[in-house]
């Protein structure tokens, strides 16, 4: 994991996009966002169990699985949105990237690689991409009854009840 001021450069979404600014750990938490590494399945078994996960199934992005609409998905998963629950992503294999945004729309980049599991936080927008090699393999770890409707960015959802619970939590 590497988490970095986004740069705002034009150019393509898969790009590093890093401004050479790292963000911190100690930030990244304030924004409600946890990381761990876990290099065996018995780490992510601890943490499906300690936050009630039922559920789990796995993705593969890449154009090899995806065929012609994988384009299409990419740009899909990069368009800014939130969640009225957690999204928590185990990456098996490859590399991909997820931008955060903080309470000034700035974008926090964080890359992630095989080991990470990373948790947002419900109500925090987000937006998902591939990396220039196009090609990630990801556990989705859901609970009974996933909340998991993307709600892209718009006046009706920054009023949100679980965006507005998130900014009140949120300590940045
Ligand atoms: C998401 O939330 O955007 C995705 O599920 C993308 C693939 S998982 C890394
Ligand atoms: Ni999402």
């Amino acid at each position: 994991m590497k988490a970095y001021w986004f740069d705002n450069q034009p150019g393509d979404q898969r790009d590093d996009h890093d401004s050479g600014k790292l963000v911190d750990s100690d930030y990244l938490r304030d924004l409600g966002i946890l990381y761990y590494r876990c290099p065996s399945i018995d780490e992510v078994d601890a943490i499906a169990k300690e936050r009630s996960y039922k559920n789990r199934d796995e993705i593969t992005v890449s154009p090899e699985k995806m065929g012609d609409v994988y384009e299409d998905k990419v740009k899909m998963f990069f368009n800014e949105h939130l969640h009225e629950d957690e999204e928590i992503r185990y990456i098996l294999d490859g590399n991909g990237f997820f931008d955060v945004r903080n309470e000034r729309d700035d974008w926090v980049r964080i890359r992630l690689e095989k080991d990470d599991l990373i948790v947002l936080p419900a109500g925090i927008y987000h937006r998902f991409t591939t990396d220039t090699k196009n090609y990630i393999k990801a556990m989705r770890l859901f609970k009974e009854d996933p909340q998991w409707t993307p709600l892209n960015r718009r006046p009706e959802v920054d009023e949100n009840p679980y965006r507005q619970s998130y900014f009140q939590a949120s300590s940045v």
